[in-house]
């Protein structure tokens, strides 16, 4: 950029920089006292892990909350997922993915000696594309693992059909999409099992933790077993197991945390509306269309920035940014597939590369106050004039 940019932005920094950081997310916290509350007598108890009443209560409400037949709450996401592979048997052999995720999707494959075989996303989205799927179907493939990027749904029925004429089971990475309804119902249905993710950075947290959902009950069973070491009974261990558990200072927290989910759900509506109206029909940035079937949670805003038309490139607003103290980041740049450690080898992915290479999540959380969306989307408009001069 020319000094005569970079003045410019400093000026303007002066004036609208944020005084204190501005992140691309913040945990829904309840207030202490409330998760105090409701850790209290399982501290009573001193029963705070292995299958806790807490534990338990967060289970069954969580089913019932979010519309699944079968939930199993886990110490996070990625252990949820390794345990997901595990439950049905996958060994050696490769499993089609999308690059265009967290490295912890394509990381548990290699921790179950499985490989990734990428495919590309949606010419007009971010998951992984159907009509990419059956060509990279061979001998060895074992699975197929979408993820339901920044929780709008796959294409669940095209995915269905093509796993089911090849005989492949299904695994959703649903660690974006806590809560999000597709025609009416969870969009944790569809698949064999899916994965979903409390981490700090999500719309429900347990500060680390995590969920399969199944609608099937002997994998339900089998991961619960799975999950706790293998073990059955006091004398019994029938399998290799892990420690996937979930404690009960995680489950106080969400416990404490489902009476303001819906409010916190609202408030991210509002916010992504502020944005909306300010960015979309700004040149040069692409916003995620909201499917008209889905009922969204508003995870994440993810921006699209075309230089050409925009006047900065998405790493460029991405610096620039941080000179207002608003940390917005680059998810999901670099591709799975650029890291060495899991670029299996794969054709061109070219849309999933131009997605890496333009995306910019802003700030979203029920926290952020919505004059503070106000301003990031006015800083953000206008940067873009300024570099259009
Ligand atoms: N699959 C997918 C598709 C995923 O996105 C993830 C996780 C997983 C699987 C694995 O699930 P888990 O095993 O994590 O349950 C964050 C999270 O660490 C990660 O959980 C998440 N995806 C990913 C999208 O985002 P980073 O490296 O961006 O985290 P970090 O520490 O830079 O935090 C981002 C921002 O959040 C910070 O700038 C400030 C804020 N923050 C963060 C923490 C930890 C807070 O305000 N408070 C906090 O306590 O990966």
């Amino acid at each position: 950029m020319n000094t005569a940019f970079k003045s410019q932005v400093r000026a303007m920094a002066a004036s609208m920089g944020f005084p204190e950081a501005v992140y691309v997310t913040r945990p829904n916290l309840p207030p202490l006292d409330d998760v105090m509350n409701t850790l209290k007598p399982a501290w009573d108890r001193r029963w705070i892990t292995n299958d806790g009443e807490l534990h338990i209560r967060l289970e069954t409400e969580l089913a019932k909350r979010l519309g699944v037949p079968y939930l199993n709450l886990f110490c996070n996401g990625t252990v949820a997922l390794l345990t997901a592979l595990k439950v049905l048997n996958l060994e050696e052999g490769a499993v089609i993915t999308t690059p265009f995720t967290f490295p912890a999707t394509v990381s548990v494959l290699y921790w179950c000696g499985l490989r990734p075989v990428y495919c590309d996303i949606q010419p007009d989205g971010y998951n992984l594309d159907p009509a990419g799927i059956e060509a990279l179907i061979g001998p060895d493939t074992k699975a197929i693992l979408p993820v339901h990027v920044y929780g709008i749904p796959c294409d669940v029925a095209a995915i269905k059909d093509i796993a089911d004429r090849h005989g492949l089971p299904v695994i959703y990475d649903a660690a974006h999409a806590f809560g999000v309804r597709l025609r009416g119902e969870s969009v944790l249905v569809h698949g064999d099992l899916s994965m979903l993710s409390f981490h700090a950075t999500k719309v429900f947290t347990t500060a680390e933790g995590g969920a399969l959902a199944t609608g099937n009950p002997e994998l339900h069973q089998r991961a619960r077993v799975l999950k706790n070491f293998g073990i059955t009974g006091e004398e019994s261990v029938v399998a290799p197991g892990l420690n996937g558990k979930m404690n009960e200072m995680q489950a106080a927290l969400g416990l404490a945390q489902l009476d303001g989910l819906d409010a916190n759900t609202e408030k991210r509506r509002r916010l992504d509306g502020i944005y909306r109206r300010l960015l979309q029909h700004e040149p040069g940035l692409a916003l995620l269309d909201m499917p008209r079937d889905v009922d969204p949670n508003y995870a994440y805003f993810p921006v699209r920035v075309q230089e050409a038309l925009f006047g900065l490139n998405r790493d460029t607003l991405y610096e620039t940014l941080k000179a207002f103290n608003i940390q917005c980041r680059k998810y999901f740049y670099p591709l799975c597939s650029s890291h060495p450690w899991c670029s299996a080898k794969t054709g061109t992915l070219p849309r999933a590369e131009a997605a890496a290479d333009e995306v910019l999540c802003l700030p979203m959380y029920g926290q952020l106050p919505e004059a503070w969306a106000e301003k990031i989307g006015t800083i953000i408009k206008s940067l873009g004039s300024l570099a259009r001069i």
